[in-house]
């Protein structure tokens, strides 16, 4: 069967700053986590080893080209741009992101910009990061600076990049910097993301610039393990808490009632300012980005909660290990790609058909030196993975959805957070010792996919 995808489609790949770039000026969060707690990081290894992105962007954009993307969305580092987040702007950082930009549009491939995927400024979390309203004020100042100086050429802007993500792992479950287990800190730490987001809609707004802004967040769709009450119920809560809280504010300008009156009666609402619903009713997008590597599936919890154990989501439902689920073993994360179509059916039943695109989906491999074939890794089993979604996708276009484009994690394999080089995802393997960059059977796959703008699968 053919699935032909419309006109215009985005073909693409994701990636951003932190985890391609290199070495750079201002210290973030993962800078100064990595030189103290080392171990935290596969073999070691932290945010200094990447692919290099700052020195080999120009032999990097023409493997795009060869890829045949349209479209590529990569991250500007805020560190990067004001190294102490508030203060001066970094001439260097203003040319290397100038030439990025420009070099992209001339090679018609259309640059897709977020300002802040997991890279805090240092010194913006030592005076309490996203707790901070402060450090809500020198985001939007950094976001303005940002536009005025970009906005002529980057014509879809980001505010964040999964921001629940920094949040789980920052405030409720130890994975990110500043390792802390506290719900209501996390709780402040999502809303003023919120407001942060919206005083960058505002801001953009105000410019009258000429492209679009939106944000993009990981929609898990909630699965609950039977359609028993109990079980739909911590479904329900588990999809308040990791999607709603996100997905409600920028698209209908407003948190969903039944998750304010929760954390309300557990007295783990965050502090709010009376002006605070205007401004968020102000950080309405133009353009969703959906991030989908997994679904969630829970059940009711089966035994009670401890009155004196910490507050948590999980209070609400247990995680649900599916019989017979497929399973991606490097990454533990399953493998569902109906997910896809349901992320997109609920986006167009429930929240008026927003314009969304797949701005993230892949599957990251251990070892993949074991697939090399004649000097290329010969990835079927990501062909696969990214057929399947595909059609999905597909259906969901068929069906009405107003699904615009689709961008893989990532375009060459990267640093991954905690991971590091554990697994890797790219369209292109790199040899981290020589920083060389062979394409995969993927890429190739890939490119002839977004040349015809359809592929064909049984
Ligand atoms: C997303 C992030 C990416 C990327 C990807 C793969 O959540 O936006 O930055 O890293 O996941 O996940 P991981 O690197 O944790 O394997």
């Amino acid at each position: 069967m053919k699935y032909a995808f419309p006109d215009n489609f985005w073909w693409g790949s994701a990636s951003s700053a932190l985890q391609t770039e290199g070495a750079r000026e201002g210290e973030t969060t993962w800078d100064y986590w990595f030189a103290r707690e080392p171990n935290r990081f596969h073999n070691g290894v932290g945010p200094q080893q990447t692919s290099t992105f700052y020195q080999n962007w120009k032999t990097d954009i023409q493997l795009l080209k060869q890829l045949n993307h349209n479209s590529f969305r990569t991250s500007i580092s805020w560190a990067r741009l004001i190294p102490d987040g508030i203060g001066e702007v970094n001439p260097e950082a203003v040319d290397f992101y100038n030439q990025v930009i420009d070099e992209l549009n001339e090679q018609g491939i259309t640059p897709f910009i977020t300002l802040f995927h997991f890279d805090m400024p240092m010194a913006m979390q030592e005076i309490g990061g996203w707790e901070n309203r402060d450090v809500v004020d020198a985001y939007a100042r950094y976001a303005q600076i940002c536009f005025e100086l970009f906005g002529d050429r980057v014509l879809h802007w980001f505010t964040f990049n999964e921001p629940i993500v920094p949040v789980e792992g920052g405030y409720l479950y130890d994975f990110h910097y500043p390792n802390v287990v506290d719900f209501r800190r996390a709780a402040t730490v999502a809303y003023h993301t919120v407001l942060a987001h919206a005083k960058a809609v505002q801001a953009y707004r105000a410019g009258h610039y000429a492209g679009e802004i939106g944000i993009v967040l990981n929609l898990t769709p909630s699965y609950p393990r039977s359609q028993n009450p109990a079980d739909v119920k911590a479904a329900h809560i588990a999809d308040l808490m990791f999607n709603r809280s996100f997905l409600d504010p920028v698209l209908r300008g407003e948190y969903p009632a039944d998750l304010v009156a929760l954390l309300k009666s557990y007295d783990q609402l965050p502090a709010c300012k009376p002006e605070d619903g205007f401004l968020i009713a102000e950080g309405k997008i133009d353009l969703l980005g959906v991030n989908y590597y997994q679904p969630r599936r829970v059940k009711c919890r089966d035994s009670a909660v401890n009155p004196q154990a910490p507050f948590m989501p999980e209070w609400f439902f247990d995680n649900y290990e599916m019989p017979g689920r497929k399973m991606n073993p490097y990454r533990g994360w399953e493998i569902y790609a109906p997910g896809i179509y349901d992320i997109l059916v609920n986006l167009r039943d429930n929240y008026d058909n927003p314009r969304c695109f797949i701005s993230e989906n892949g599957m990251g491999v251990e070892n993949e030196q074991r697939f090399i074939e004649n000097g290329q890794i010969n990835d079927q089993y990501r062909i696969e993975f990214i057929s399947e979604h595909l059609s999905w996708l597909h259906k969901g276009i068929s069906e009405g959805c107003n699904c615009l484009g689709y961008h893989m994690w990532t375009f060459i394999d990267n640093w991954s957070w905690c991971n590091a080089y554990k697994n890797r995802y790219g369209f292109i393997q790199l040899d981290l010792e020589t920083q060389q960059r062979t394409i995969k059977k993927s890429g190739e796959w890939f490119a002839a996919t977004a040349l015809n703008n359809s592929f064909e699968k049984e």
